[in-house]
């Protein structure tokens, strides 16, 4: 398998150990989420045994979404948000713009619009700064729809938001009585246009 697929893949079950599953290799995570990185990268060879402290940098360094911080000594790793297992992980609390999103897929749409949004199993919902990055968000969930937040509404009500250290709003749950559904945007208009 070539390097960059077998990074690739680490980094999935990375994300599982660090945000859902430490129990998988034996590990555990202290209250703010950090996992020793000896222990982390010896349970990982045993599935995969040409893993590496240099290939775990290179996740760490390269990850798209930036999911993994070190600490500062490079002694403990975390995931920096998207967990379910009860950890806190000292994200920023912080005034939100005015707008935020939410993608999901359209099958989750009319609960959503009677429930509002929920975690799930995770401890947050979490909510884009652009449309962009939430249909790509609501891809994964089949056709996408994305909702409009109404988070400096939501602020001014006293809700609190929380912004992880990758840049992902993050906020227990959404009323729905904040939300709206775009039907449209420039993007999609822009593709239905050069149909
Ligand atoms: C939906 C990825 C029915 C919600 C992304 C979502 C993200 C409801 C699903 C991160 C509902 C949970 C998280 C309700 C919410 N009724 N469905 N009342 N309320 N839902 O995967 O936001 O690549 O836990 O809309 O970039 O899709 O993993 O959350 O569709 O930041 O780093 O319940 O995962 O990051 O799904 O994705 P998820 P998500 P990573």
């Amino acid at each position: 398998m070539d390097r960059q697929k077998n990074l690739t893949k680490i980094s999935k079950y990375m994300s599982l150990i660090l945000r859902h599953r430490p129990d998988v290799i034996g590990l555990t995570l202290d209250p703010h989420g950090w996992a020793g990185v000896r222990e982390l990268i010896r349970g990982i060879q045993g599935k995969y045994p040409v893993f590496s402290r240099e290939m775990l940098e290179e996740i760490v360094r390269t990850d798209e979404k930036q999911r993994y911080s070190f600490d500062q000594h490079g002694m403990r790793i975390r995931a920096n948000q998207g967990h379910s297992v009860h950890v806190d992980v000292d994200m920023e609390e912080k005034d939100p713009p005015e707008i935020l999103y939410h993608g999901t897929g359209r099958k989750s749409q009319s609960s959503i619009l009677a429930k509002g949004l929920l975690p799930g199993s995770r401890l947050f919902v979490h909510l884009s700064g652009d449309t962009e990055t939430a249909r790509k968000v609501g891809k994964r969930h089949g056709d996408p729809v994305i909702f409009i937040v109404h988070a400096g509404q939501m602020a001014r009500d006293g809700y609190t938001f929380r912004l992880s250290a990758n840049g992902v709003w993050q906020i227990p749950q959404v009323p729905a009585k904040y939300l709206e559904l775009t039907y449209e945007d420039p993007e999609r208009e822009k593709e239905s246009k050069e149909e």
